[in-house]
Parts: C-alpha cells; sequence; structure tokens
C-alpha cells in the first residue's frame, strides 16, 4: 500500500492530472496513505500564492475566478482552482453550473480544477481544503484560487486560508452590510464590486469605504475594484490588486507570519486529534475494563487509574 501512494505521488509530481486528483481525494480522507503522501509532497510547498474568492451565491464567484485563471495564465505559469461549494453535497447543482462557467479552462493542461463538496459535514471541508491546497503547490501550481460561498463560519475560516482573499460584492441596497454581518469585512484583502453593469455600484462602493473606515486596519488598505465578470471589465485591475497585495505581505513578512500561524493551527488540531485517538483507544478493552473494575471497588482512585492508563 505505501509503495502503491509513493508511486502515485511521484506520478503527480511528474504532472500526471489523474494522479494530482487521485492524490487529492487521497489526502482529503486522511489516514495511512495521507501520511505517506503528505511526507513526500510538503517538502515541496511553499511556492503557491493563494486567492480565495468568496462572496455570497450568484455574485459571481465562478465568472470572477473563470476570468482570473485566464488572466493568471496569460502570465505563463500553471494555476490550480479549486471550487468548494458546501451547499452541494453531491457533485451535480451548483458545482455543474460552475463547470460550465469554467469551461474556457478545462481543456487547458495548465490548468487543473477541482470541485469540493462536503459529503455531508461541512468541518471536513475545512480540513481537506489546505490538504488539496498543499497537493497543488506541490506539482508546481504557482496560482491557487479557491472559490467559496461567504455565509457561515466554516466557508468564511476556509477562505481565510489562503494568502489573498477577495470578498465579492453586487451593488444594491444591503449587499455590503450582508457581507460584513458574514464576517467578510475583517477577512477582506481586496474588495470586488462585481456585476458593475447594474445600477448602485457608486453607493455600494462608498458603503463599503466607510465600513472600512469604521473597522480600525492596520498597514494595508484593502482596495475596492469594480468589475463586470461576464465582460472581463476590471479583471486587469482585480490582478493589479492581488499583485499589490502579494508584495505589500511580502515586503513586510506578513507573508511568512501568516504562513506560519496557518502551520501552527494545523499542528495543533493534529496534536489534539492524536491525544483525542490515544483518549479513545486507552478508554476501551479489557485493560480499561478491569482498571474500572479496581475504581468501582475502591482499590484505587479515578485520577491515579486515568494517569496509568496514559502510561504507554
Ligand atoms: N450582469 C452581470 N451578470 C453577471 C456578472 N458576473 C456574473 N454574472 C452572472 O451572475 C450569475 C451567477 O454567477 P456565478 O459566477 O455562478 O456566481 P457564483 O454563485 O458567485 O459563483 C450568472 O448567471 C452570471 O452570468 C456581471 O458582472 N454582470
Ligand atoms: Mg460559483
Amino acid at each position: 500500500m505505501g509503495d502503491a501512494t509513493v508511486a502515485l505521488v511521484e506520478r503527480a509530481l511528474e504532472g500526471d492530472r489523474r494522479s494530482i486528483a487521485k492524490v487529492i481525494s487521497l489526502v482529503e480522507r486522511g489516514g495511512e496513505r495521507a501520511r505517506v503522501a503528505i511526507q513526500m509532497l510538503h517538502p515541496r510547498t511553499g511556492n503557491a500564492w493563494s486567492i480565495g474568492i468568496t462572496g455570497a451565491p450568484g455574485s459571481g464567484k465562478s465568472t470572477l475566478t473563470d476570468q482570473l485563471v485566464g488572466k493568471l495564465r496569460a502570465g505563463g505559469t500553471e494555476v490550480g482552482v479549486l471550487a468548494v461549494d458546501p451547499s452541494s453535497p453531491f457533485s451535480g447543482g451548483a458545482i455543474l453550473g460552475d463547470r460550465v462557467r469554467m469551461q474556457s479552462h478545462t481543456s487547458d493542461p495548465g490548468v487543473f480544477i477541482r470541485s469540493m463538496a462536503t459529503h455531508g459535514h461541512l468541518g471536513g471541508l475545512s480540513l481537506a481544503t489546505p490538504q488539496a491546497m498543499r497537493v497543488l503547490d506541490a506539482v508546481g501550481k504557482a496560482w491557487i484560487v479557491i472559490e467559496t460561498v461567504g455565509v457561515g463560519q466554516v466557508e468564511v475560516e476556509i477562505a481565510g486560508h489562503a494568502d489573498t482573499t477577495v470578498v465579492v460584492v453586487n451593488p444594491g441596497w444591503g449587499d455590503s452590510v450582508q457581507a460584513a454581518k458574514a464576517g467578510l469585512l475583517e477577512i477582506a484583502d481586496v474588495f470586488v464590486v462585481n456585476k458593475a453593469d447594474r445600477p448602485g455600484v457608486a453607493e455600494t462602493q462608498s458603503d463599503l469605504a466607510g465600513m472600512l473606515e469604521l473597522s480600525s486596519r492596520r498597514t494595508w488598505q484593502p482596495p475596492i475594484v469594480r468589475t463586470v465578470a461576464t465582460t472581463g471589465e476590471g479583471v486587469d485591475e482585480l490582478f493589479e490588486a492581488i499583485v499589490a497585495h502579494r508584495a505589500h505581505l511580502e515586503a513586510t513578512g506578513d507573508a511568512d507570519a501568516r504562513r506560519r500561524a496557518r502551520l501552527r493551527e494545523e499542528l495543533r488540531g493534529l496534536v489534539a486529534a492524536e491525544m483525542l485517538d490515544r483518549a479513545s483507544t486507552v478508554s476501551s478493552g479489557p485493560r480499561f475494563e478491569t482498571i474500572v473494575d479496581e475504581v468501582a471497588r475502591r482499590v484505587r482512585d479515578p485520577y491515579s487509574a486515568a494517569e496509568e492508563l496514559l502510561l504507554p
């Protein structure tokens, strides 16, 4: 099993698309094979720049992602796309629509697109997404775009895994207020007012600017970019805003600090999961029952019994 995993990861690292897809599934599932894969992948990571695109359903994230991918590809580097859709437990519905909207790149070997559905539990996505990002990074995607719906805590958390987070709103009363309520103001590095072909753009832009002024920002002021994703208008400006944010983070050292913070969180989570695993292992079986007996017969107190159980 280990050898098969090693061979699969090697093929993925050579750029074989089917193998990349399989390795992503494998690291999503976790377990022993995921460990082997991540051991091989991790040393090769740290080169990709990830862009999170988040906002309400229908705000134009997929259309914008498609345009942005075109722009990134024009630079000659490879791009990975993760479409995270917690609303779609099966790979139909919205994801099928996304496929259609990202069709312009499906035949481009330099673009790898992956839809990630929840298969029932939402929490799994926030664990699986960084692992999928790790695979794409290791296989040489210079840019990784993650599209995720910006409603709910988990989705906002996923968006926060990106180096640059782009929050998409539409013109119209209340859209920016909704974004603020969802906690998107805090995580936004760049704002996009998409569907700028519709009325109310200036109002929405000044709403956002006003709210940004109120929230205490540190060194980076999130720019507000107007786009029409369906025509590509404003996509150059969006790209420039992302590049400027990247340059800012790299110049201040914040890019490394953010990545380190994410790794710290991941490590904490892994340690906790490992401990939980150990806890359930030592808390069942004959040895455990024997110690329960001793506690019940008052020959042992529960505290020293717990300590004893945790001894290797
Ligand atoms: N008028 C207009 N429609 C847009 C624009 N961007 C996207 N749309 C349309 O809005 C709908 C939802 O877009 P989609 O990219 O699927 O949104 P998502 O749910 O955020 O991924 C689609 O019918 C798009 O064609 C835009 O800038 N202007
Ligand atoms: Mg979409």
